[in-house]
Order: structure tokens, then C-alpha cells, then sequence
């Protein structure tokens, strides 16, 4: 933290102010042991350490002067929720994804004991009043995605009475594709009432530039992360996706180039987080939210890189851009839609699109090995790993399930670096 004291701002918002200075305290303390603690970070990395310095303090305050100013903030939970749609509202999309286990026993009131740790989480951070950010929306988008989110949204609605459903089909049928434009127009009109504003074709054009220059900085790191040795590490790159979700588009875009041209001079001088040759890590599946930065901790802290994820937090978020050339309302609508419908996740049957994504990643991003990632009793993606599994055949595989708790750490530990040696 800035050394502001953001008590009555807290309080304002009816978080529980004992209990969340200890959960800053232990942030602050996971976050001095897994990033400060590496070795020869970009410089540039700074703003990123800043912002998580600042995630409860000055970022909040910045989304709560701009509510005063007649803007409004949607939450969301997942990559299908069109972000040009709030932007060109002049509305703030945030994220609010959960990745550390907190308030799960209030949680279980509401929901079974065996759901994955992300839905857990962001009940228990609501339910333990312990998430800003869920206290400054106006508006908390669902979807109809996994059984779990689709069932906890009801009764995350019944404590927080401003959750809004789309309906995500689950096939890429011609009928859902019209399924799907509707929804989208669905929420196009939801977001116009939202905000007051009649959304016009300059005003879309603008909110889907502001996304689509938020994904290219993120594809361009992306790509840098090619270079061998690594110029950054996975942690680090895990964490500049993480805080996509929250901090202010034009800066967070402005920002990760300028890491990108640090990264870019560090790639064509040979200088890496790790030695050259390093084994060089995909990781593939659920989504980890901040601040799960469990798995890349203990794969580089067994020797090897993280070089890619193949997740929503990572190149399922930004892979594809939005087609800007639309002349209408309606057109506008049309290439939105089906920007978003290109989405290759595991709730989708059939879903092979994301097997020659990950095939495609392993190749460019020179990955050695592949671990595929997912949370307890995350279906979707447990089932898709078998396979994921069969088509990863140019090199070794290996599947983890875990939770966001500690108590497996030392079990995979063992088991990464069994694999790294294998492929060493
Ligand atoms: S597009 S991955 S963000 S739904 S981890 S809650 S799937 S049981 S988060 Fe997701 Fe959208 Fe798909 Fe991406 Fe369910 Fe699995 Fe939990 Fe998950």
C-alpha cells in the first residue's frame, strides 16, 4: 500500500474490516514469497507489484470516483461477457473471479461442499465481506456455463439481488449462434439501461478498439514468452493476465507494452529468468484466478518455466480480436457475437477447437511439456484432459486436480518434478 489509510473507504462498503486486514496481511506476505523473492524480474514488472500493492486500496478508489462521476461497474466471471458492450457505455468491467480459499465454510451454506474452489471463492469473499469489488458493482453478470456457476448464480442473486444471466449455448450450432446474438443484444439493451446511454455505432467502435488494443499488448507478451531463455517468468506473466481483469484498459495496455519492449530487448540480447535451455512448461485448463499462483510456484521453483496458459486467464481471453469494420448497430452486434462464440471452452461439446489450440501453443511457444490444470470438481475440464491427453502426442503430458488450498503442495511438488526430470 501507498502508506494511505483506506479504513473509512472500506468501511463504506461494508466489508469486515478485521477480517480483511488479515487477508491483506497474508496477500502481502504470499506476494514478498513468490514474486519479490525471483530472480532478475523486468523492471517494468514495478507497476504490475504497485497495482497489487494498491488491489483493495487506490484501484478501488478510482473505481468509486468514477461511479460518482455517472459510470457503471459490471462485474463478471467469465471471458464470454462482451467487455466492448460495457466499454462503450463508458462502463468499468471487473473481474471477480476468486483464486484463494476464504470463507468457504459460509460458502457451504449456500452451496455443496464439493464445488470448485473458483465458485467457493467468490461466494466466501462476498459472504466473509471481504471483496470490494463486489461492493462497487451495479451490475454482476452470470452465465449459463458450468452446472456450478449456473446454480451458485442464484444464489449468489439471493445475496446480492443484481446478478443478470446470459444464456451461453453449448454447441456452435447455426441455431445457437442466433441463440447467442440474441443474448448479446439482450445485453446490449440490459447495459443501455443500465447506463442511460443508447449505444451508437462511434461509441462500439471505441469499446471494441479499447478491448481489442487490451488483447493485442497481451498477445504480444504472449509471443515474447517464445524466446529462449524466457524473458520473464510465468509467474509474472501469470500476473499481468490476472490483473487485465481489473485495472483501467488504456493503462493496463500502455503498461504491458512497456514491459513488452523490455522484454523484446531482453529477448534479442539473450538475457532470461532462466538459463537457456531451461524446460519450458504449457499449462492448460481451468482458469486461475488472483491469487492462485500455486502451480507456476512450484514449476519454477522445481527448475522449469511456465511459458504459456492455455486457460481464460491467459490466451482464451485474448486469442481473438473483435472485427471493428461494422457500419450498424445490428452489424456491430452480428461480429461481436461471433467474436465470442470463437471461445474454445471445456463447456462446449464437441469442443476440438481447443485441441489444435493447445497443439498450435506447444509448437509456438517451444513448450517441452504439458500440464494439464484442473480445479476440483471443475467437469469440463477433468473430462476434456483425457482428451487433451491423446492429441498432445509430440511431448509428455502429465494431469494435475487440486484446490486452492496448501495442504497437496508438497505431494505436487514430487510429482512436477518427477515430470521435469523426465523431460529434462
Ligand atoms: S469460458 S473456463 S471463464 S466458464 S473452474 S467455475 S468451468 S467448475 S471458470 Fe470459465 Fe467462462 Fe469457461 Fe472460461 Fe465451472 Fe470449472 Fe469452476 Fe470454471
Amino acid at each position: 500500500m501507498n502508506g494511505k489509510d483506506y479504513t473509512k473507504m472500506w468501511e463504506g462498503l461494508g466489508l469486515n474490516i478485521e477480517n480483511h486486514a488479515g487477508l491483506l496481511g497474508v496477500l502481502t506476505n504470499a506476494y514478498k514469497d513468490i514474486y519479490l523473492s525471483q530472480n532478475n524480474r523486468p523492471a517494468a514488472m514495478e507497476y504490475f507489484d504497485f497495482v497489487i500493492s494498491e488491489v483493495h486500496g487506490l484501484r478501488i478508489e478510482e473505481i468509486i470516483a468514477a461511479k460518482e462521476a455517472g459510470r457503471k461497474v459490471v462485474g463478471t466471471f467469465c471471458v464470454y461477457v462482451p467487455e466492448e458492450i460495457v466499454l462503450a457505455a463508458d462502463g468499468l468491467c471487473i473481474g471477480l473471479c476468486a483464486g484463494a480459499e476464504v470463507g468457504s465454510e459460509e460458502a457451504e451454506k449456500f452451496i455443496p461442499r464439493n464445488t470448485c474452489a473458483l465458485i467457493k471463492a467468490f461466494m466466501g469473499f462476498k459472504l466473509s465481506g471481504l471483496c470490494p469489488y463486489v461492493e462497487t458493482t451495479d451490475l454482476i453478470v452470470g452465465e449459463t456455463t458450468c452446472d456450478g456457476k449456473k446454480k451458485a448464480y442464484e444464489s449468489f442473486n439471493e445475496i446480492t439481488k443484481k446478478v443478470y444471466v446470459m444464456e451461453i449455448p453449448h454447441m456452435k450450432t447455426d441455431e445457437d449462434k442466433k441463440l447467442w446474438l440474441s443474448e448479446v443484444k439482450r445485453f446490449k439493451d440490459r447495459i443501455e439501461g443500465l447506463s442511460g446511454k443508447k449505444l451508437t455505432v462511434d461509441a462500439l467502435k471505441k469499446g471494441a478498439s479499447v478491448a481489442n488494443e487490451k488483447r493485442k499488448a497481451l498477445q504480444r507478451l504472449s509471443r515474447l514468452r517464445a524466446a529462449d531463455p524466457a524473458p520473464i517468468s510465468g509467474l509474472d506473466a501469470l500476473l499481468v493476465n490476472q490483473v487485465s481483469f481489473y485495472d483501467d484498459p488504456l493503462r493496463f495496455t500502455s503498461m504491458t507494452h512497456k514491459l513488452c519492449d523490455e522484454l523484446s530487448d531482453r529477448a534479442s540480447k539473450g538475457t532470461g529468468v532462466a538459463d537457456k535451455g531451461a524446460p519450458r512448461i504449457l499449462i492448460s485448463g481451468s482458469p486461475m484466478a488472483i491469487p492462485n499462483w500455486k502451480l507456476h510456484a512450484i514449476i519454477e521453483g522445481s527448475g522449469a518455466v511456465v511459458v504459456g496458459e492455455e486457460s481464460c486467464i491467459g490466451e482464451r481471453n485474448h486469442r481473438d480480436l473483435v472485427d471493428e469494420s461494422f457500419s450498424s448497430v445490428d452489424d456491430a452486434m452480428e461480429k461481436i457475437s461471433s467474436r465470442y462464440l470463437g471461445i474454445d471452452c471445456a463447456c462446449f461439446t464437441p469442443n476440438t477447437e481447443r485441441l489444435d489450440n493447445i497443439k498450435a501453443l506447444v509448437e509456438r511457444l517451444g513448450a517441452d511439456g504439458v500440464i494439464h490444470y484442473s480445479l476440483q470438481f471443475c467437469t469440463p475440464y477433468m473430462m476434456e484432459s483425457y482428451k487433451v491427453e491423446k492429441a498432445v502426442t509430440e511431448v509428455p503430458f502429465m494431469r494435475i486436480e487440486t484446490d486452492y488450498s496448501m495442504e497437496d503442495f508438497g505431494q505436487l511438488k514430487t510429482r512436477v518434478e518427477a515430470f521435469i526430470e523426465m523431460i529434462q
